[in-house]
């Protein structure tokens, strides 16, 4: 069953839509903002909440960036496996992903000849929905489920995430 981050924090009631923007040092490519929009669409999907990219980082709602080891919020990165990104509750919107993982953008990671390799859109469907004011949960099949294979997919929002972020938004 799902559970929310804290005493049901979520963004302001109204809230229609959240900009998001990239870490500009980041210098991300083309497939790899596209890996993060698809993720965005499939939780605007089941909520009155529309996500749109800005350029300007200081100002959007969620910053998405990646980083390595110590950077400044008191939650170091551990390098390759361990924590792959964290996120913070509403409305914080910050949503920082371990620089170190081996991470895949193209959807084919169960393909990938690396064992530690692992699936950006699952990692990043899974942290939109701490970041909206999901915590985790006990179904298996649930996003929100709080552990995950390497070289897993799991991208399909299940009943259960929709149930809970619908009782938000
Ligand atoms: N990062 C943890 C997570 O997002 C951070 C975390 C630890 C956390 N304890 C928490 C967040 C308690 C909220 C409440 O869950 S992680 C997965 C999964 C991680 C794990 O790097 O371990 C995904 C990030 F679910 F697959 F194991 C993304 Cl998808
Ligand atoms: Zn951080
Ligand atoms: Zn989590």
């Amino acid at each position: 069953h799902y559970t929310f981050f804290s005493e049901m924090q979520r963004w302001p009631q109204g809230t229609k839509e959240l900009t998001y923007a990239f870490e500009p040092h980041n210098d991300l490519d083309g497939v790899v903002k596209g890996v993060f929009s698809k993720a965005f669409k499939r939780w605007s999907k089941v909520t009155t909440i529309t996500f749109r990219e800005t350029t300007s980082f200081e100002s959007a709602d969620l910053k998405i960036g990646f980083y390595t080891g110590n950077h400044g919020d008191g939650e170091p990165f551990d390098g390759v496996l361990g924590t792959l990104a964290h996120a913070f509750s509403p409305t914080n919107g910050r949503f920082h992903l371990d620089g170190a993982e081996n991470w895949v953008a193209t959807g084919n990671v169960m393909a990938s000849s690396l064992s530690s390799a692992v699936d950006l859109e699952t990692v990043a469907v899974h942290e939109i929905g701490h970041l909206l004011g999901l915590g985790h949960s006990s179904v298996e099949e649930a996003v929100m489920y709080p552990t995950i294979g390497t070289r897993t997919r799991k991208v399909k929002l299940a009943h259960d995430d929709i149930q809970g972020i619908q009782v938000l938004y």
